[in-house]
């Protein structure tokens, strides 16, 4: 009965023994756990309200690349799985000033993508907004939030921490911020993954070109790039975190949307939302699974999660 599960696991962790491999990952799914509690407890000790996720909407997310639709019918209308909370963490901020949510998202990436282990089809972000926030104090809160929790699975769990992966350390604040056309003129297209191998601290990618990005990423003065950021993990870890100011301004946002050619009336329900106001905001997403990835070192995001969709296949 056994057997499965144990030698998918083996297969994962290339080890000798069943029982080792099966010990790597109790040990993963620990940290996880420990991970997503201490992240809960320094957003509570900064004054955030965790909401509980929404699932589907008639609206998500339109993400800056294809992916499959992912739609469910229901009488005479659709309601699409959540690919980010984006809009309903603005909506909720009518209500409470800062929130997040361990949001599961659904985005059905093309097979393709299962090379970049990065990429699950089901996965979960930290998202968390903040009214009246600057992008530097989205960027400030997660500084202080990696180092402690960094802080606390070091404390909790340094002897497997130590065996997963030798390179672990607590990183040091403040990241370097990177401009995104800068980096992209020095290195080229495939920048970040260069940054990302050369880097042993996180780092800010910031100031996104408005074609990168969805319209909600509030526009600078300069009307090029976005008041916005990623953050890069070190040793070619990539990209962990998105987010940014964001437009509030009806006419702005429809604006936004026209020059992304993003349909109106696909967003029509955010829309009537959007013209009665918006609060002012600054947010971003955290993937756990990424996260997670950094801190044990380990070779996918599939070894995070024990019933990982990778993209292009059909699983448990
Ligand atoms: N959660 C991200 C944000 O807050 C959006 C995303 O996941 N695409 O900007």
């Amino acid at each position: 009965v056994y057997e499965a599960p144990a030698f998918e696991i083996l297969r994962r962790h290339k080890v000798a023994k069943v029982e080792e491999g099966l010990k790597v990952t109790e040990q993963v799914l620990k940290i996880e756990s420990e991970l997503m509690l201490s992240m809960g407890q320094f957003l509570r000790r900064e004054g955030f309200i965790e909401i509980l996720p929404v699932i589907i909407s008639p609206m998500t997310d339109p993400l800056n690349h294809s992916v499959f639709d992912a739609q469910i019918k229901y009488y005479d209308g659709y309601y699409s799985l959540t690919k980010s909370m984006i809009f309903h963490k603005q909506l909720a901020l009518r209500v409470l000033p800062k929130i997040f949510s361990f949001s599961p998202n659904v985005r059905l990436e093309t097979k393709e993508r299962i090379s970049s282990h990065k990429h699950l089809i089901e996965f979960t972000q930290l998202d968390l907004e903040v009214r009246d926030a600057t992008r530097e104090d989205i960027l400030d809160l997660i500084e202080r939030m990696v180092v402690s929790i960094f802080e606390h699975i070091e404390e909790k769990y340094i002897d497997s921490i130590r065996k997963l992966n030798p390179k672990f350390r607590v990183p040091s604040i403040p990241f370097e911020r990177v401009k995104y056309i800068e980096a992209f003129d020095k290195f080229g297209g495939d920048f970040e993954t260069v940054l990302s191998n050369m880097a042993t601290n996180p780092f800010w990618l910031i100031d996104i070109p408005i074609f990168e990005r969805e319209f909600y990423d509030k526009l600078s003065s300069n009307g090029k790039t976005l008041v916005d950021m990623d953050l890069i993990y070190p040793f070619g870890f990539g990209e962990g975190l998105s987010g940014g100011e964001r437009e509030f301004e009806y006419n702005k946002i429809v604006e936004r949307m026209k020059v992304k050619g993003n349909s109106l009336d696909e967003f029509s329900f955010y829309l009537e939302e959007a013209k009665k106001g918006l609060p002012k905001s600054s947010g971003c997403g955290i993937g756990i699974e990424r996260l997670v990835r950094f801190i044990c070192g380990l070779d996918s995001v599939k070894e995070t999660r024990l019933f990982a969709k990778m993209p292009g296949e059909i699983s448990l």
